[in-house]
């Protein structure tokens, strides 16, 4: 059985993107079994992958227990993307859609968003380029204020108001300068049922839109970045 329920053809590459408190963990897991339920082969997985060896170096960093240059974490981040890049392809060709928890956005918005002079936004993009292209990314859009009435913070590195506030600015940036990728803003600032319904017709219509024939995708270079 393929992705769509049909005989052939290969998964999709479903990425969601956000700010922290926008949802996304919730929504991939209901969006995952969603899927699963409805005869649909489904994986999800998130970055960072914290129980790899590079993952385990991110996780201590996230949390606190080590430092390291702004530069060596980013590339950390994307090398915890290129090791798992293959797997996720062989799923993608044999029918199982993948749903992804934060990806190559993440990646460069919130090293940019660190304010260091030589790792802007271009810098930060490089190392993503030529990894597995999301068939769609959805982008969970949340206003401080709504998150705010989520409950504070955790303890994590990131994790405040004024990271968050650049996050924001620098994933709009990034956002309005794709031009021949999918990306759908979903408000999630809704009800949680809202919001999956939101998701669940945009997962659909990507899942029936992708081309049996048509190979996944590359993540190409952003114009102006
Ligand atoms: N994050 C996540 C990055 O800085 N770069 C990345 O490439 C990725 C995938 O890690 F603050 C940040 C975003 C967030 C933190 O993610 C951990 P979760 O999803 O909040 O656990
Ligand atoms: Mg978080």
């Amino acid at each position: 059985m393929a992705a769509d329920g049909t005989r052939g053809g290969r998964g999709a590459l479903i990425v969601v993107e956000g700010l922290d408190r926008a949802g996304k963990s919730s929504q991939c897991e209901f969006l995952h079994k969603s899927l699963q339920e409805s005869g649909r082969s489904a994986k999800y997985i998130r970055f960072p992958d914290r129980t790899t060896a590079i993952g385990k170096l991110i996780d201590s960093y996230l949390r606190g227990q080590s430092q390291l240059d702004d530069h060596s974490i980013h590339l950390l981040f994307s090398a915890n993307r290129w090791e798992i890049a293959q797997s996720i392809e062989s799923d993608i060709a044999g029918g199982t859609n993948v749903i992804i928890d934060r990806y190559s956005y993440s990646g460069a918005v919130y090293s940019a968003a660190k304010g260091n002079p030589s790792l802007n936004l271009g810098w930060a993009w490089e190392p993503e380029i030529g990894l597995p292209k999301p068939d769609l990314c959805i982008f969970l859009s949340i206003s401080s204020e709504e998150a705010a009435k989520r409950g504070g913070f955790g303890g994590e590195r990131y994790e405040n108001e004024a990271m968050q506030s650049r996050v924001r600015e620098l994933f709009s940036s990034v956002f309005g300068m794709q031009r021949n990728t999918n990306i759908q803003t979903i408000d999630a600032g809704k009800s949680f049922e809202e919001v999956s319904q939101d998701i669940s017709m945009v997962v659909n219509e990507c899942i029936a839109r992708v081309d049996p024939a048509s190979p996944l995708g590359k993540l190409e270079s952003i114009h102006g970045l």
